[in-house]
C-alpha cells in the first residue's frame, strides 16, 4: 500500500538474566536499524521460554530484564512496539490454527528440535519444544511481517513459517498471509563460543568462560576474552576453518568499531594473539558499558519498563486481533454474535 512501511517483526526468549554478545551483533543490532525504515515490532518471546520450564520468578525477572535490554540497545519505544508475547493472546491461538497446518514430519525435522530433544532424551522433552517453531511462525505471521531479522540458528525455522505462509494462502487463498523473508546478515550471523569456537555462543548452552554477556561485569567480559580459545599457530589471520578462534575475534572486533577484517589483520601482522586479545577486550568493555549501564537504568525502573510493555502490547493488539478474525473466518469457524 501506498506510503505505508513494510513490516519488520523480530523477537527473543526470556531464557536468562544476560543477552549474550551473539545476540546483540547477530539480531539486536539489525532491529535497531531498521526501526528507520520499517514498521517495527519487537517481542519477548515468554510463552516459548515455557518450553524450558523455568522457574516462575526466574522467568518474570527475566522477562523484563529481556525487554530492558532491547531498548537499552537503542530500540524505541516511539518508534518500534515491545511487548510481551503472552501479552496478546492471539499468538497461541494462531499456534494452534497453524499447528493443523503442520505436517508431523516436517515439524520433526527441525534441527534445534533434534538437538534439544536428543540432550533431554524422550522423558525430558515436552511437547512444548516439539510445536516451538509453530509459535514462532505465529509470531509473525500475526503481523503479516515482510522482514524478520534474526542469527543463522533461526533460518531453518524461518523457512517453515514461509513454507506454512505459501500453504495457507493456498489453502486458504490469496492474502491470507504475507509470507516473510529472512534478514540475516552474513559477518555476524553467528557469533563463535569464545571456549568451543565451533558451537554458537548461547545463553543457555555456552559455558559462562564461553560468553560475553552484556549486563556482566566489565572486568568478567575482558577476562572471558583474553583467555578466549585459539590455535598452536602465531600468524593472525582470518580462516574460519583453520582458525575459528582468532577469526571469532575478528569478526567480533570488526563489528564492533565498524572496520573492515582486512584492516584490523593488516594493522595486527607480526604481533601476537595477546596483543589483538587485549585491544578486543578494551573494545568490547568500551562499547558494552553504555549499554550495559541504560539496561540496568531500566531495570532498576520497573513500573516504567511495564508501561512500555503495556503501550507496546495495545499497539500490536489490533493487528494481531484482525489477522486472526481473518484466519477464522478462512477456515470456517463461526464469528460469535456481537451481544446487543
Ligand atoms: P538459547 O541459548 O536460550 O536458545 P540464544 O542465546 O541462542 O538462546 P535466542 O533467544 O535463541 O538466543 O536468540 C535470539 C536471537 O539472537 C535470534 O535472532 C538468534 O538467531 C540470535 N543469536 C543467538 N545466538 C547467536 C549467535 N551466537 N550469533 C548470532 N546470532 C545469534
Ligand atoms: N526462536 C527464536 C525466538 C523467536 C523469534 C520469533 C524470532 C520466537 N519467535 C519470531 C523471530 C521471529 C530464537 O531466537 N530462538
Amino acid at each position: 500500500m501506498a506510503g505505508m512501511k513494510p513490516r519488520v517483526f523480530s523477537a527473543m526468549q526470556p531464557t536468562s538474566d544476560s543477552l549474550q554478545l551473539g545476540n546483540y551483533l547477530g539480531a539486536l543490532v539489525e532491529w535497531v536499524k531498521l526501526q528507520d525504515t520499517h514498521d517495527a515490532i519487537y517481542g519477548v518471546v515468554d510463552l516459548h521460554a515455557l518450553t524450558v520450564s523455568p522457574k516462575p520468578e526466574v522467568l518474570r525477572e527475566r522477562t523484563r530484564r529481556t525487554a530492558a535490554q532491547f531498548l537499552a540497545a537503542g530500540v524505541d519505544p516511539s518508534r518500534s512496539a515491545v511487548f510481551v508475547q503472552s501479552h496478546v493472546h492471539e499468538h497461541a491461538e494462531l499456534a494452534w490454527l497453524l499447528s493443523t497446518f503442520t505436517g508431523f514430519g516436517e515439524a520433526a525435522r527441525m534441527t534445534q528440535f533434534k538437538d534439544k530433544s536428543g540432550a533431554l532424551g524422550e522423558s525430558g522433552t515436552n511437547v512444548g519444544l516439539f510445536t516451538y517453531p509453530v509459535l514462532m511462525a505465529a509470531d509473525i505471521l500475526l503481523y503479516d511481517t515482510n522482514v524478520v531479522p534474526v542469527g543463522e540458528d533461526q533460518r531453518q525455522h524461518l523457512e517453515l513459517s514461509r513454507d506454512l505462509a505459501e500453504r495457507l494462502n493456498t489453502r486458504l487463498g490469496e492474502g491470507a498471509v504475507v509470507v516473510p523473508e529472512p534478514h540475516i546478515v552474513k559477518e555476524t550471523a553467528k557469533i563463535y563460543d569464545l571456549q568451543e569456537p565451533d558451537k554458537k555462543m548461547s545463553k543457555s548452552f555456552s559455558s559462562p568462560k564461553g560468553l560475553i554477556e552484556i549486563l556482566d561485569d566489565p572486568k568478567k567480559v575482558a577476562k572471558n576474552i583474553k583467555s578466549a580459545a585459539t590455535d598452536s599457530d602465531t600468524v593472525i589471520a582470518f580462516d574460519r576453518e583453520n582458525k575459528a578462534g582468532i577469526s571469532n575475534l575478528l569478526t567480533i572486533y570488526s563489528a564492533l568499531t565498524g572496520r573492515a577484517v582486512e584492516d584490523i589483520v593488516a594493522e595486527y601482522e607480526g604481533k601476537m594473539y595477546g596483543h589483538l586479545k587485549v585491544d578486543l577486550a578494551d573494545v568490547v568493555v568500551e562499547y558494552l558499558t553504555p549499554v550495559h549501564d541504560r539496561a540496568m537504568d531500566w531495570i532498576e525502573s520497573p513500573d516504567a519498563l511495564d508501561e512500555v510493555l503495556a503501550d507496546g502490547a495495545a499497539k500490536v493488539q489490533s493487528i494481531a486481533r484482525e489477522t486472526l478474525a481473518r484466519l477464522y473466518d478462512r477456515v470456517g469457524l463461526v464469528a460469535p454474535r456481537p451481544r446487543s
